[in-house]
């Protein structure tokens, strides 16, 4: 599940042109609520274009289900959203297709605590109505310059989550993101607690609080666009109440098959029982979610890196050259900072060869910006690095900084540090040192197609990268796809990065509807489950979101 990155964004510097539309793809602009809770069933609304004619609807996952009920206004359609009792709690994507094309990613969340709607108005203190806690409260920014607001009763002592999820649902403002203010005031409208999300990777700009009301009391909380724009495509949850969430974990990684205490940090809730995930079994290094129960709830999920590195604990000393932490290579150092001071590690090489020091901190959704810096043992600094190869591709990514040198025998140190010198526990860290992983990573787009039911071929061009020691040539596979489904020319040829693949699917192997197939590449030592690429444009600038699987519309003869 890789739900948390589906929202890593990059500019690739083009404007998207349409060229002569002969067939309105739906597109979908927003569905409210975005989301209920599971074992419950509620009516949605949906808007965009092209919406007349939608037939098939397919969400990520399994226990929720998405009824289209009839309708014949173009940019408006209702559904029934059920959720089974069972059902993962998390984001999900959403797909529609009317007969010939499927619609573009939206996203729905499921959640764990009862729901409500908001009524309109509700801009002003004397018009909020009182939600009992827990709730998630759905909205939309619609019109003027809109803010909600609603009250909730609550205790000193009590520790509260107040959690936002706006651009993570894909809320949109006109042709841009919306970006979220929360405010909490309380009963005589003095602001006690703002927050407008982070630029990180891991909430974006959906705000999140943890909140300690003073007294006993009412309190209002409020969202609003940062800017106090409004638009119907504005839509949001505000999840409230002693909820589990986890800023973040220490530590934020392990060996595979060890065993590992993990804990939460900055958390809302003291009792927390750690669950990982799945691990993915394709590789050797791995990204993986991590979440926390206690009683009923389940927390937020943290993504987890597991190596196949020894861990070392940093965590205290090495603040000088001279008392660097000695190590031995392979190693995953996981510590964290006191603020204003680095972290020195030493270690000793006894044979030339080519060493990579990997930097996690970003990818692991914690705001900690690394910079890494390598010096020889007379003290002179060799080699640096504070930001990863490119914005979300390459080896690193985001800002985690990334250094492959070839080393000659002898002692060498390591420079670790925040580069706004932040620290405590909200700012751990997992530097690998060794000689690196063999890693694939990739996308194919488009990532929709359509075929007739007596069966076609679907073409899309996989873009596949092998990181450190990956080598030779990728294979594209399909996962678990039914029989009568191939690809050819699924080479991709060592040297090369990219290859158009074509899927045949027969006659019949799939029924009429909207389906997900599954891709991926395999070289000789690495495998990885590609994700799609769709470019969608806002405010005039060419995004790509990286989606799940393969949508294929099968239409009728
Ligand atoms: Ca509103
Ligand atoms: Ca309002």
């Amino acid at each position: 599940m890789r739900i948390l990155r589906l929202l890593k964004l990059l500019s690739i510097g083009m404007l998207v042109t349409h060229v002569g539309v002969v067939f309105a793809v739906p597109r979908i602009t927003s569905i409210f609520p975005a989301g209920a809770m599971r074992g419950k069933s509620v009516e949605v609304t949906i808007q965009g274009t092209g919406l007349k004619d939608l037939r098939h609807v397919l969400v990520q996952g399994n226990g929720v289900q998405l009824s289209l009920m009839p309708g014949t206004d173009d940019t408006s359609r209702k559904a029934m959203l059920t959720v089974a009792s069972d059902a993962a709690p998390g984001r999900r994507e959403v797909r529609f297709a009317d007969e010939r094309d499927a619609s573009n990613v939206r996203i729905i969340s499921i959640g764990q605590v009862p729901e409500v709607n908001e009524v309109e108005p509700n801009n002003t203190p004397d018009k909020v109505s009182l939600q009992p806690l827990p709730i998630c409260f759905n909205g939309r920014l619609s019109e003027g310059s809109d803010r909600d607001g609603f009250k909730v009763r609550l205790r000193k002592g009590q520790v509260v989550l107040i959690e936002v999820e706006g651009l993570r649902v894909l809320a949109n403002i006109y042709e841009s993101w919306l970006k979220g203010f929360l405010e909490v005031t309380d009963a005589s409208g003095q602001p006690l607690a703002t927050n407008q999300g982070t630029v990180d990777d891991y909430y974006r700009w959906d705000p999140v609080l943890r909140f300690d009301p003073p007294a006993d009391g009412e309190y209002t909380i409020w969202f609003r666009d940062l800017n106090w724009r409004s638009d119907t495509k504005g839509v949001y949850r505000v999840t409230v109440g002693e909820l589990p969430h986890a800023f973040a974990t220490f530590p934020i990684g392990a060996q595979r098959g060890a065993k590992v205490t993990v804990e939460p940090v900055g958390a809302t809730v003291s009792t927390l029982t750690a669950v990982f995930g799945p691990v993915n079994p394709d590789v050797t290094l791995g990204i993986s979610d991590l979440m926390f129960t206690t009683g009923a709830f389940e927390s937020n999920r943290r993504p987890f890196l597991w190596t196949k590195e020894p861990s070392a604990d940093v965590t205290a000393g090495g603040l000088t050259r001279e008392t660097a932490i000695p190590v031995q290579l392979p190693v995953a150092l996981d510590g964290w900072f006191e603020p204003g001071k680095p972290r020195w590690i030493s270690f000793d090489v006894t044979d030339k060869g080519w060493q990579h020091i990997n930097g996690f901190a970003w990818r692991l959704g914690v705001p900690t910006d690394l910079e890494l810096k390598v010096y020889d043992k007379a003290g002179n600094l060799v080699q640096e690095a504070d930001d990863g190869r490119g914005s979300s591709g390459g080896q690193a990514g985001g800002r985690d900084p990334f250094i492959a040198r070839e080393f000659t025998p002898g002692k060498w140190f390591v420079r670790i540090r925040d580069v706004d010198d932040r620290g405590g526990k909200g700012f751990p860290f997992r530097v690998l040192l060794g000689q690196g992983h063999a890693q694939l990573r990739g996308t194919f787009a488009p990532d929709t197609a359509g075929i007739p039911l007596s069966g076609g071929d679907i073409t899309t061009t996989v873009k596949c990268e092998r990181i450190d020691l990956a080598r030779g040539d990728i294979q594209v596979e399909l996962i678990d796809a039914p029989a009568g489904i191939t690809v050819v020319n699924g080479t991709i040829a060592t040297g090369k990065t990219e290859a158009a693949i074509t899927i045949k699917v027969s006659a019949g192997a799939l029924p009429v509807g909207l389906h997900r197939i599954r891709i991926r590449a395999r070289c000789e030592n690495a495998s990885i489950t590609l994700v799609g690429n769709e470019t969608y444009n806002n405010q005039g600038t060419a995004y790509q979101r990286e989606t799940d699987g393969l949508i294929v519309v099968v239409r009728p003869n």
